[in-house]
């Protein structure tokens, strides 16, 4: 068998999707997703130019060699770019491999660890009240573990929180230049333990909590708030501070006990191997569109679970429903496996254009048993929702000091 061709379309339904379907010469496809937000296009060029052209002729089935051949063989390693690309073949890949085997992805793995998957939802409010009911909404749905972000008083916008926008599919989608936002600690930190306070109130103990720093934190600052969180018993507190120096999470660790979760925006397991040796964190975050596929996942979840760190793989809207069912394979599959974001099924214009069997119950994902990943891409649906540029904001303190998104 033989690699006949490599498409990648780029559709918008809200948001941008880069996706990439590779044809064997005896008729078998498999799709995998190569999204990187607001770098799109330079993931395409990388893959039409530089990829498509070494992979074709390739047996297919040699998952492994090709994951190598396009992580070493290439002098230029490692970068979102390069590892979004790799990732979308490799997904591709270990789909064909399973329509092949006539087995679904997870059973290629290892088979199920579990009967489902435990999703964590978000509460995004314009106040604590507001937030606190949304998370009300979604603990009666079912939900067991809900993320709390709510609007910060005297800021005009905050991470995570919906403004005008009608769902978190749209929030970050469809704004042809950055916008920009304004950051403050000293009001973050005014609002912050009440946030907490009133949720255990409001929602009691039996559900779990979770909250998204998004980087904006010292090491120091994110320390005290480890330890300001500690009552409330978080599941984790994600991206507490940026981590380009992975020592600075031993400094939140020195003083808190809270769960520390971090990886989102990681692309190899050479960016996760020293916090996860010295166990500084208990969730590993990276995503398999941004690490570099399935291969990389699995290879990141074995090396954590030597270390107690649990996977809570990135499942943001700007990862498209292929990633999410990958996601899914490898969440069934890993025996140390925690939890998975989940920001609900997508928009109408997007269950067109991607169609899966994946079923939400009660706070759980439950896998289908298609071969394969799963999943199917309807070009023509997708080619009425052509690519727009669309960026993630900037942020600047109040001084105007560009700060950490
Ligand atoms: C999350 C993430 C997202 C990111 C987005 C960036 O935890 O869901 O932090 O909200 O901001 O995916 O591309
Ligand atoms: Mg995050």
């Amino acid at each position: 068998m033989k690699i006949k061709h490599i498409q990648v379309f780029v559709c918008c339904p809200g948001r941008n999707f880069v996706t990439v379907k590779i044809t064997t010469d005896s008729g078998v496809s498999g799709l995998g997703d190569a999204t990187l937000n607001g770098r799109e296009m330079a993931v395409v060029a990388y893959l039409e130019e530089h990829v498509a052209p070494c992979l074709v002729g390739r047996d297919p089935q040699s998952i492994e060699d090709i994951w190598q051949y396009l992580y070493k063989g290439a002098y230029w390693r490692r970068g979102p770019v390069t590892m979004a690309a790799i990732a979308a073949i490799d997904m591709a890949l270990w789909d064909i491999k399973g329509k092949i085997a006539g087995l679904p992805v997870y059973q290629l793995l290892g088979g199920k660890s579990r009967k489902g998957v435990n999703l964590y939802a978000h509460a995004n409010g314009e106040s604590i009240e507001d937030t606190l009911d949304k998370a009300a909404e979604l603990k009666d749905q079912g939900f067991k573990a809900i993320r709390l972000q709510s609007a910060i008083p005297g800021l005009p916008v905050t991470y995570g929180v919906l403004g005008d926008k009608k769902d978190y599919f749209e929030l970050q989608g469809n704004r042809p230049l950055p916008p920009e936002e304004v950051w403050s600690t000293q009001k973050y930190f005014a609002l912050i333990a009440d946030l907490f306070a009133q949720a255990r109130d409001k929602l009691g103990t039996d559900v779990h909590l979770l909250h998204d720093v998004h980087n904006r934190l010292t090491p120091i600052e994110a320390a005290k708030l480890g330890k300001i969180l500690e009552p409330f018993d978080l599941l984790f507190l994600e991206d507490p501070c940026m981590a380009e120096n992975q020592d600075s999470l031993s400094v939140v660790r020195t003083h808190a006990t809270t769960p520390l979760a971090i990886g989102e925006s990681y692309n190899t397991i050479h960016d996760c191997r020293e916090m996860i040796q010295n166990r500084w964190i208990d969730y590993i975050r990276t995503a398999a569109t941004h690490a570099g596929g399935i291969t990389a996942m699995r290879r990141i979840a074995d090396f954590a679970s030597l270390f107690d760190v649990k996977t809570a793989p990135h499942g943001a809207p700007d990862l498209s429903p292929v990633c999410f069912a990958a996601h899914m394979h490898l969440d069934i599959w890993a025996p140390n496996f925690g939890i998975q974001e989940y920001v609900g099924e997508g928009n109408a214009e997007s269950l067109q254009i991607f169609k899966h069997d994946i079923k939400v119950k009660d706070g759980m994902a439950f896998v289908g048993d298609a071969p394969g990943l799963g999943i199917e891409f309807d070009e023509k649906a997708a080619a009425k929702y052509p690519y727009n540029r669309s960026y993630l904001p900037v942020s600047r303190l109040e001084d105007g000091t560009v700060w950490h998104w």
